[in-house]
């Protein structure tokens, strides 16, 4: 053996301490700088942005290429699912791990028990820093935070009201911007002697879609592609899907949703618009009108109706849509080169999602809530360059309940019992995990509620979804995701299926019993 380049035993040997290897390593760490860091966590949520609408998920209606940066330098969950489809349920959930029958948000109108425990209080109490920054919807004020600073409510997308640690404040600006400059302030100014956990949480693409000014003439002149569904009539589907009140054709609003003249006689619709077009300052109404002046007086002097109307109301809807993710994906790229220019993207794991999807016109909606796949399917992105192969996808059913097992484990800090979720660090690292979950339980409760959709629960499988919808009705559905990807053609009660609903069913109570859900 080469004298040179000694042995690590002989090392150890030569300097006396050889049983104390172990210990000698971490000192000699220590003594060096080299302590092994733990990874920072920058969790990134935007509110109600399809999958649909990333590119690296194959849209066809957008580019969105910072986003994609992260599909390209990391994973891209091709099946992360949220267990209730709606905004302060999923958040609730992410925080906790836990499903909303135990965490206590079952809807919207709940208030979260922020003496519950979650994972940013784990992180903080492990010796993380922690903030939450931008939208929070949860009613009560953040606990687990050494900083935060959230939108009261849904916020506002212009000159919105921030609560700063319980201290208010008006900003100018637009909601997306002012969101990315408040945690990038943030991230300059932390206490960079320990690890980070920042929940950076847009607002954007919420209803009612208010693009910023520089994206306010984008796509103009454009023809977004419909999707192949616009025009569903719901034909083997249950009395569900026709009591939606979410409807591209009738649900939208002129004013609010539409950008058109509010009609003078909708007295929601014009308190609505309002409230939300009169924060603007006379220098930003003057672009916003100059971006919608034209094309609502063509369509007010040459007006469509039947078919042609609702597809005019998509492309309105979709594009400004669109026009809020670009203000996000500009927001998502600022973060990036921050972290690389301070040196921080090897070591920090980056999430980019959403609370749930959204239709984007496939059944002639928008919104959520439904258990079909445009609305439960979360986009999911996670780059991590020390752990994480770059250009990886991944097919295994991940959830919004496996978020907060998933980060203490990267962390280092023990899932607490209560936790319903699981850690998929493994699948994160590209390793494969024979035992992981075949199917994910589902349940969704608001009810009585705006967009009308009744109350359901359900079991998706890699291949199949059983749906049964109660409260006032008793109906099931089930789709062949394999053969009718867009759930067009409900079979429950084709006999071909006979034997694999009588499974689901089985593996679908044994799922409730299993999360406690059984009431
Ligand atoms: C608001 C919207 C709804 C939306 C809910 C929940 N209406 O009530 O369209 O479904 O939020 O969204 S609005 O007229 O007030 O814009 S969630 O993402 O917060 O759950
Ligand atoms: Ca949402």
């Amino acid at each position: 053996m080469s004298t040179k380049n000694p042995t690590r035993r002989q090392f150890l040997k030569t300097t006396g301490l050889g049983a104390a290897g172990v210990a000698l390593n971490t000192s000699l760490g220590f003594a060096s700088g080299r302590k092994p860091k733990r990874p920072n966590i920058l969790f990134i949520m935007t509110d109600d942005h399809a999958a649909q609408a990333v590119s690296a998920y194959g849209s066809k209606i957008n580019r969105t290429p910072n986003i994609d940066r992260l599909a390209r330098e990391g994973m891209l969950f091709e099946n992360a699912f949220c267990t209730n489809s709606l905004c302060a349920p999923s958040r609730a959930t992410i925080l906790t791990g836990k499903y909303s029958h135990v965490n206590g948000v079952r809807d919207n109108r709940d208030k979260f028990d922020g003496t519950q425990e979650t994972f940013p209080k784990l992180l903080q109490k492990a010796g993380y820093q922690t903030a939450m920054i931008g939208k929070w919807h949860l009613k009560s004020m953040p606990t687990g935070f050494d900083y935060w600073n959230i939108l009261p409510g849904q916020g506002a997308y212009y000159n919105p009201d921030f609560n700063e640690m319980g201290t208010k404040k008006r900003f100018h600006g637009y909601v997306t911007d002012i969101t990315t400059d408040i945690a990038l302030n943030w991230l300059d100014h932390r206490d960079k002697s320990k690890p980070f956990a920042l929940l950076f949480q847009h607002k954007a693409p919420h209803r009612d879609w208010m693009p910023g000014p520089k994206y306010l003439s984008k796509y103009r002149g454009e023809t977004i592609p419909e999707p192949d569904n616009l025009f569903d009539n719901y034909a083997t589907r249950t009395i569900a899907a026709r009591s939606q009140r979410m409807s591209i054709a009738k649900d939208l609003y002129p004013g609010y949703d539409l950008k058109l003249p509010p009609d003078p006689y909708f007295v929601h619709d014009r308190n609505y618009w309002n409230w939300v077009f009169g924060r603007l300052d006379e220098n930003q109404k003057k672009k916003w009108h100059e971006a919608y002046q034209p094309g609502n007086e063509a369509f007010l002097k040459n007006p469509v109706d039947n078919k042609d109307l609702v597809r005019f109301r998509y492309q309105r809807f979709i594009k400004d849509y669109l026009r809020c993710i670009d203000s996000v994906d500009e927001s998502v790229g600022r973060v990036l080169d921050y972290l690389d220019a301070h040196g921080l993207a090897e070591n920090t794991l980056v999430v980019y999602t959403s609370d749930q999807g959204f239709f984007l016109g496939e059944h002639g909606w928008f919104d959520k809530r439904f258990m079909y796949e445009e609305s439960l399917r979360m986009p999911l992105l996670m780059r991590f360059p020390k752990e994480v192969p770059a250009g990886a996808t991944s097919k295994e059913i991940v959830l919004n309940l496996d978020f907060a097992p998933t980060f203490l484990d990267l962390a280092g800090v023990p899932k607490p019992p209560e936790m319903q979720g699981e850690s998929f660090l493994k699948i994160l690292r590209g390793k494969s995990v024979p035992n992981w979950r075949k199917a994910m339980y589902y349940h969704y409760l608001e009810y009585p509620n705006e967009h009308n959709v009744i109350p359901h629960y359900g079991i998706r499988t890699q291949r199949y979804k059983l749906i049964h919808f109660y409260y006032d009705m008793d109906a099931w559905e089930l789709y062949d995701l394999e053969k009718d990807p867009h759930e067009m053609n409900n079979v429950f009660g084709d006999p071909a299926y006979e034997k694999i609903v009588e499974n689901l069913k089985t593996e679908l109570e044994k799922l409730r019993k299993k999360y406690g859900d059984l009431d």
